[in-house]
């Protein structure tokens, strides 16, 4: 499954804190996408989680965690994202977290389902962004400088462009994805149609789309042939 990874071109993220209808869900997990993750910055229980695992497990596509609250990894996943926030300077939310996690439960940890991913978290009025209060200012310089770090210093498999909850720069974009060299580049961000859609995928190898899918679903569910046609 790690190695799928790389031909995933589109993903459905789903927050275990707000409601979705069977039916919602049911044309999600059937709308061609490569991935349902499982995630979200505030409000994410073990209850919740093992919820809505369940109920997409009914459908025949990975589901993946990403994992962001320690009591609330739930067994039963295809892979564990493990986000690791390179442009903060509290290295907690680098390394710290995962430290203290590995400590307590190293015994548990099913190694070969660990996937890390180096965060780039971009939009300053993002709940992700005040959490790990990360430098967002930066410049497409300093941008594709963190992308070079994550894949040839710290070999990531994955590099996250996050701007959760509005459409970001794609001239940063492109540059990380140039400098990020063999990790794989995600992007999740304002993509709430068919053409935001395209433009990331233009510049990154995997869209990962959240919010829309509440907010307006036919729109959210275009974005899958958008970058798969
Ligand atoms: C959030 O990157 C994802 O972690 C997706 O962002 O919710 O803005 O689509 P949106």
């Amino acid at each position: 499954m790690r190695d799928e990874i790389k031909a995933w071109q589109h993903v459905f993220k789903l927050d275990p804190d707000r409601l979705i209808s069977d039916e919602d869900l049911d044309r999600i997990c059937l709308s061609g996408t490569d991935a349902i993750m499982i995630g979200g910055s505030s409000g994410v229980t073990y209850d919740n989680t093992v919820d809505l695992m369940s109920r997409v497990r009914r459908y025949e596509l990975p589901c993946v965690l990403e994992v962001s609250d320690l009591e609330a990894v739930v067994p039963g996943f295809d892979l564990y994202m493990i986000p690791m926030v390179l442009n903060t300077d509290h290295s907690k939310w680098l390394l710290g977290q995962h430290v203290q996690a590995v400590e307590q439960y190293s015994h548990l940890i099913p190694w070969e389902l660990m996937v890390p991913e180096g965060y780039i978290v971009l939009n300053p009025d993002s709940t992700v962004a005040r959490l790990t209060d990360a430098l967002t200012a930066i410049d497409r310089d300093r941008a594709a400088a963190y992308a070079q770090v994550a894949d040839r210093l710290l070999k990531l498999p994955i590099i996250y462009i996050e701007y959760s909850g509005r459409f970001g720069d794609m001239e940063l974009a492109a540059d990380i994805r140039r400098a990020a060299g063999e990790a794989s580049v995600f992007y999740g961000g304002g993509i709430h149609n068919a053409e935001t859609a395209r433009i990331a995928r233009q510049v990154c190898d995997t869209i990962i789309v959240g919010n829309s899918l509440y907010s307006d679903l036919d729109h959210a569910l275009e974005t899958v042939a958008a970058v798969k046609s």
